[in-house]
């Protein structure tokens, strides 16, 4: 049997996820390699011949066989483009479509206006002084989805017709924020969650770093 060539390291963090839910949806196998963050194993021998600086996510691809040195890449997004080359038109839609910078756009819409705000205010957590920092933060990460209200008029999914990057963007980091969202005000949005969020490719990437 041929071995898997996907080695996912990582926790259950937002970034490790979005991986693991991306494989799950290209349905490709992948060998989960879960790191104890508390205890620090990822800035210790030997993640960090991996990734220098001790971040997760992290994906060996040893697709190249013996003959080729393995493709490791050290960033969540790198890594959903990785995934999503090795399934053309899956998880974005093929070359030169409207559609496609449509999921495009909206791809990186929830990775610069609502993930990155709420990275900023995770950053901020240990410090009691952050307070009002934090809502600044959180606050512009929500009104940033309910701005996306528009994106799930257009089609079935925020990718498109098919399910892709733009989705596992938009539903795990919506997922951290759902007791706060005002999903009155955006019934669309709303709908396209309630599926996104128990799709089975969903589940298991969510699951992906819990055993
Ligand atoms: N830009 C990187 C960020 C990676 C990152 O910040 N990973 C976090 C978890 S989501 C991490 O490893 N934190 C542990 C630490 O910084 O000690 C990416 O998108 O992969």
């Amino acid at each position: 049997m041929r071995p898997i060539p996907f080695d996912l390291y990582g926790a259950r963090t937002g970034n490790c996820i979005r991986a693991a839910i991306a494989f799950e949806e290209a349905m490709l196998p992948y060998t989960v390699k879960k790191l104890d963050l508390p205890a620090g194993e990822h800035r210790t021998e030997p993640f960090v011949t991996l990734n220098p600086v001790g971040k997760v996510p992290v994906i060996v691809d040893h697709g190249g066989g013996d003959e080729q040195p393995p493709i490791i890449i050290t960033q969540s997004n790198a890594i959903l483009f990785h995934v999503a080359d090795q399934v053309p038109g899956v998880l974005l839609p093929q070359r030169y479509s409207s559609v496609r910078h449509a999921a495009l756009e909206n791809f990186f819409y929830f990775l610069t206006d609502v993930i990155a705000p709420s990275h900023a205010s995770f950053a901020l957590r240990t410090d009691s002084n952050a307070i009002a920092a934090r809502r600044v933060l959180d606050e512009r990460a929500l009104d940033s989805i309910v701005a996306a209200e528009r994106f799930a008029h257009k089609h079935e999914f925020l990718n498109g017709e098919r399910f892709g990057l733009a989705d596992i963007a938009a539903v795990t980091i919506m997922n951290n924020y759902r007791s706060e969202i005002p999903w009155h005000i955006i019934p669309a949005l709303r709908r396209w969650y309630d599926s996104a969020i128990g799709r089975p490719s969903v589940v298991r990437g969510m699951h992906a770093f819990d055993a």
